[in-house]
Parts: structure tokens; C-alpha cells; sequence
């Protein structure tokens, strides 16, 4: 299976690694705007040299609770960070919900638009579609603000697979050809410890709706609620989610620890290959 990413054409008969690289302003220095930029991309660097296959640039927290950015405050940060990245040799993607960041950062140079409200926002299916990039449509239940109030399934597997066929489907006919598409089935966003480790067990199936799947588990909170590990404690068990999805079809792992991830799977590659 191929995705295509703008001028990239990602290959994906091997597991892709996306690394992820935020622009947020860092809470603990006091660092101003030209921080947080030089320390951007600095860390993209870094993940390109680490292995990484691709980039996840994201200008706004979307983790639990976490704030809204306003459109400006959210171009101010990641356009320098893509425009200074030009020439890269992996593909971008740009984490965001906002048709205005979509377009400006694919403008800006980057070649896939990650996000976790699978295009549902006025005009986001446009802005992908005008384009020739790729897009992640993920799951959520709920919003940043709210969804771990109190998650509510009947059955998580086959209603997260059915929203995300249903967003395939409403893709493709806004012209967003399949080969440019890819799912997530959103681990943690809006999602109790048990609904995500049904999630994992069973991501095999959503292989079947004949797109890529991306799974996001790096450093996520369901790790640390079975290791009992702090947030920057969780690089083991982030290593094993990420090989664990690999295993059930994963076709991108989105992570933080992008060089110890690159070499679990040479591991796996190595043993499916020999
Ligand atoms: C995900 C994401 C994810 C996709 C975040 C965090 C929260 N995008 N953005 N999938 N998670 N596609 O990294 O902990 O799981 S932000």
C-alpha cells in the first residue's frame, strides 16, 4: 500500500514512524516566540536523524483538558517551524482542526493534514481536498475540553470503525482520493483504559475499511495507568504499544521516542523478513 503525501510517496509495505514535534511554548522556561521555534526545529532534526519517516507538527495541546489557541497565535507558531523546515527530506504533517492552519501550513510546505476532528469542522473537507495532500481522520468522543468526562460506548470497536468509514466515505466524495487517506482510531480521546486496550486488542479490523491505520499510544495515559509510570516514565511501555499495533496492521506509529521505535521495529522487520 502507497499513501500519497503531496510530492511524497510514502510506502507503507513497512511500518512508518511519524515523529512528533511540538510548537508549543514550553511552561516551565520563559522562553519567548524564537524559543519555542529554535527548539522546534532543532527536535525535527533531531527525529529525522533518529529515523523518523515523516514530521507531526502540532501548534495547539489537544490532550485532555488542555486550552483552545486561537487561528493567529496557532499560524504564528507552526508557519515559521514548516517554513523553515523546507527541504526536508520526509513529509509534514500538520496537526490541526482549523481549515485556516490547514491550508496556510500546506501552502507553508507541508504534505499531510493531521486531524483529530476527521474533517468535521466547516470547510475542512475543502481545504484537504484543494489540495494534493493526505489527511488523518481520527476518532474522538467529544472535545480536548470535555471527552474524558465520561466516555460512552455500547460497543467501542465497531462505533469507532463506523464513524471512521462513514468520514472515509464523506472524504472520497468531497474528492480526496482513498490513496491519500488515512484513520486512527484515536487512543485516549474520549476513551476509558478499557475502551483503548479494545481498541489495541482489536485494531486489526479497521485494516478492513481498505485505508491506513495510524495509532497514536506514545506516552499516552492508558500506559500510565497500567504501569503506574509518570508521563515521562512511559518510553517502554510506549515502545511496546507502538509494537503491538505494528502487529495488528498498524501502518504509522505517531510517537515521541522515534529512535528507540525505529529500532523495535527492526526488530520486527528483521523477523518477518528472515
Ligand atoms: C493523536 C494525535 C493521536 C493522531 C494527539 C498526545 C495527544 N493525532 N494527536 N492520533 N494524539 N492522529 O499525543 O498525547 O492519537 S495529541
Amino acid at each position: 500500500m502507497q499513501l500519497l503525501c503531496g510530492s511524497f510517496k510514502l510506502d507503507l509495505s513497512r511500518p512508518k514512524v511519524m515523529g512528533i514535534v511540538n510548537v508549543t511554548p514550553d511552561s516551565f522556561s520563559d522562553g519567548g516566540r524564537y524559543d519555542t521555534f529554535s527548539s522546534a526545529i532543532e527536535h525535527a532534526y533531531q527525529l529525522i536523524e533518529d529515523g523518523a519517516d515523516m514530521l507531526d507538527i502540532g501548534g495547539e495541546s489537544t490532550r485532555p483538558g488542555a486550552a483552545e489557541v486561537g487561528e493567529q497565535e496557532e499560524l504564528d507558531r507552526v508557519l515559521p517551524v514548516i517554513e523553515g523546515l523546507r527541504g526536508i527530506s520526509v513529509p509534514i504533517s500538520i496537526d490541526t482542526w482549523k481549515p485556516v492552519v490547514m491550508r496556510a501550513a500546506i501552502k507553508a510546505g507541508a504534505s499531510m493534514v493531521n486531524d483529530v476532528n476527521a474533517l468535521q469542522a466547516d470547510g475542512a473537507l475543502q481545504a484537504v481536498a484543494a489540495t494534493e495532500g493526505a489527511v488523518c481522520l481520527m476518532h474522538k468522543q467529544g472535545t480536548p475540553q470535555s471527552m474524558q468526562q465520561q466516555p460512552d460506548y455500547r460497543d467501542v470497536v465497531s462505533e469507532v470503525a463506523d464513524f471512521l468509514k462513514q468520514r472515509v466515505a464523506v472524504a472520497e466524495q468531497a474528492g480526496i482520493a482513498r490513496d491519500r487517506i488515512v484513520i486512527d482510531p484515536g487512543f485516549g480521546f474520549g476513551k476509558t483504559l478499557a475502551h483503548n486496550l479494545d481498541l489495541l486488542r482489536e485494531l486489526q479490523g479497521f485494516s478492513a475499511l481498505g485505508v491506513p491505520v495510524l495509532a497514536g499510544l506514545s506516552r499516552k495515559s492508558m500506559l500510565g495507568a497500567v504501569t503506574g509510570r509518570d508521563v515521562n516514565e512511559r518510553l517502554a511501555a510506549s515502545v511496546a504499544a507502538a509494537m503491538l499495533a505494528v502487529q495488528r496492521g498498524a501502518a504509522i506509529v505517531r510517537v515521541h521516542d522515534v529512535r528507540e521505535t525505529v529500532d523495535a521495529l527492526k526488530i520486527i522487520n528483521a523477523v518477518n523478513e528472515g
